[in-house]
């Protein structure tokens, strides 16, 4: 991609997509200023640039006051473009604390927006997810298909596309809405029940342990590897104005558990027992993304087949 050297600020830059996005925009040669609270982010995402001189980290809240370190950074080298990639990421939490998933992912990208305005940035690309859409009739899913999220993590996602999108309309804002499905590779966290299923696998077939599908295992998702998700995010952050989105980030292809199980063992050369448990409770049944319309205005592929970026997994 031929773009010139720009300083691009990344919400959530300790995140596991965050830090990739960190990681690829260095490489690309641009400076990047990464906005993290350390909740969900580590340290250790971003180690490996200690001592570049091209990265700046604030350590603050999304939904707090952003602007005096924000402010700060910019009078040093003026924040071009932004990544807003800040939130609470679990669909679970937010139902059991919805006013904290408003504060940080309705209003932290609230609070960016205003920031970005203030400051001319050339263009704000969101992290949204595929979660706005909640039990779709249509499979795979196009943009258009309506929105009725089931979940408060849902609801504020897709409000927050909406005011991109108001901003870009009502003060001239170049917003992109990014809608990711399920996203996977290395840095994400394991650690809960609710993580993402292929982290799970990986970790337990790493460890000997048996893999624990949830009811028949014929349910589907759209697996779509970190790198691809970087490519979609770099590809919008220095898209064009009239790219507003929201645009579907995915393969098009779904897969099942069970068929995800069997790949994760055979990419690992393990052989280990597959359980079946009670199906999760109010869980959707398949999900899998039209992804035409971010090819035609980003010129986005994945490029990553499940068991290549499974495959990729194995060496970090
Ligand atoms: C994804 C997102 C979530 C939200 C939601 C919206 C991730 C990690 N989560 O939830 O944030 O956007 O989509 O619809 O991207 N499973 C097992 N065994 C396990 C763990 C999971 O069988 O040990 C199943 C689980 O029941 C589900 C599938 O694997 O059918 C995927 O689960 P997930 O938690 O990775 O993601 P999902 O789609 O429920």
């Amino acid at each position: 991609m031929s773009e010139d050297i720009e300083r691009v600020l990344v919400t959530g830059g300790a995140g596991f997509i965050g830090s990739h996005l960190v990681d690829r925009l260095l490489a690309s040669g641009h400076q990047v200023v990464v906005l993290d609270d350390f909740s969900s982010g580590k340290r250790e995402n971003i180690a490996q640039h200690t001592g570049d001189a091209r990265l700046l980290v604030i350590e603050a809240d999304v939904a707090g006051d952003l602007d005096a370190a924000l402010d700060t950074a910019h009078a040093a080298s003026p924040i071009t473009r932004v990544a807003h990639l800040a939130a609470k990421v679990s669909v679970v939490a937010s139902l059991e604390d919805p006013l904290e998933d408003l504060r940080v992912n309705a209003g932290g990208t609230l609070r960016v927006l205003e920031w970005a305005r203030r400051h001319a940035v050339r263009k704000v690309a969101f992290a949204s997810s595929a979660a706005v859409y909640g039990d779709v009739a249509e499979v795979p899913t196009p943009e258009r298909a309506p929105c009725a999220p089931i979940s408060p993590y849902g609801i504020h996602k897709r409000s927050s596309e909406r005011y991109l999108a108001l901003y870009a309309e009502v003060h001239g804002l170049p917003t992109t809405s990014l809608r990711f499905l399920n996203v996977f590779g290395p840095r994400q966290d394991a650690s809960s029940p609710y993580s993402g299923v292929i982290s799970i696998f990986f970790e337990r077939a790493r460890a000997g342990l048996p893999l624990t599908v949830y009811g028949d295992g014929e349910q589907t998702r759209d697996f779509v590897y970190v790198a691809d998700v970087t490519d979609a995010l770099e590809r919008a952050l220095f898209s064009s104005p009239d790219v507003v989105g929201p645009l579907n980030v995915g393969t098009g292809v779904g897969t099942s558990v069970n068929q995800l199980a069997a790949a994760v063992l055979e990419v690992l050369g393990a052989q280990l027992e597959v359980r079946h448990d009670e199906a999760r409770g109010g869980e959707i049944r398949h999900s899998c993304a039209v992804v035409d319309a971010a090819a035609q205005q980003l010129g986005f592929h994945a490029g990553y087949e499940l068991k290549r970026g499974l495959a990729e997994m194995i060496d970090v």
